[in-house]
């Protein structure tokens, strides 16, 4: 008897979960946001590199350019500048997920050194997604990943051809910087996060993200020269509006400011 009442309070209990969850996701709302990330003042030469070490290979399709500030000169655009939401009140909280971006499906993600340059130079990663570190060049290359905290920090040779998958990727507040000891000009950054509102900078210096909650959050945006672009770690509010595309508008990159 007092087993079939604790069952009766326990469903009870159940229900009321349900009915709870239910009142959520009923209530939750989703839209898209896109922004660019400009310039401010002219824009800067792209700075010729180096290349001192594998000439005839990674020299083959020209000079190798500085990343450090890649812009348009015609949209003033900043590429390969992150941008991310975090929650207005605590940087730290989980944001809400769309239900159709809460499984990760892509398992990897490439990062390829086809002429001496890594490709892409700047990620951004889901946690538990594996970074597929690929050489398709002719030449060694290595990939050296420096991460602060729990992610991973090991030094891999990656021989012509081949490739190697680093797991164990957590979200992190600060960068993971890689690099190529046997070619010192090549540089790539990972930022790894605990949702899939994330976005990097095409040429134009655009970026947009889609079926992001509705409401009030947080808008970071982080290049790797001048670091916080706008608002700090903590970014600017952006009142991201349902069922349509909020526009953050031009957010300005001024070095001379940092
Ligand atoms: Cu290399």
């Amino acid at each position: 008897m007092k087993s079939i009442a604790r069952m009766g309070l326990f469903f009870t209990f159940l229900t009321s979960v349900f009915a709870a969850s239910a009142d959520v996701s009923f209530a939750q709302t989703w839209g898209t946001i896109k922004g660019q990330v400009v310039f401010a003042g002219a824009s800067p030469t792209p700075e010729k590199l180096k290349v001192n070490k594998d000439e005839q290979h990674c020299l083959s399709k020209g000079d190798i350019l500085s990343e450090k500030f890649v812009v348009d000169p015609k949209s003033k655009g900043v590429r390969w500048v992150m941008v991310w939401l975090v929650d207005s009140k605590n940087p730290k909280a989980q944001i809400p997920i769309h239900p159709s971006l809460l499984e990760v499906k892509q398992k990897d993600v490439v990062l390829d050194q086809p002429c001496c340059v890594y490709e892409p130079h700047v990620i951004g990663m889901r946690a538990g997604q594996v970074l597929l570190t690929k050489n398709s060049s002719p030449v060694n290359h290595n990939v050296n990943i420096i991460s602060t905290g729990n992610n991973p920090s090991q030094n891999l040779l990656i021989p012509a051809g081949k490739e190697i998958k680093v797991e164990g990727w957590g979200a992190a507040a600060a960068p993971t910087k890689i690099e190529c000891n046997i070619h010192p000009w090549m540089t790539a950054w990972v930022r790894v996060f605990n949702h899939p509102y994330f976005a990097v900078t095409d040429k134009d210096g655009n970026f947009e993200m889609k079926n992001a909650p509705a409401g009030e959050y947080n808008l970071v945006t982080w290049q790797e020269e001048v670091g916080w672009v706008k608002g700090g770690k903590v970014g600017v509010p952006i009142n991201i509006k349902a069922d349509g595309v909020t526009d953050a508008g031009k957010i300005e990159l001024n070095p001379a400011a940092n």
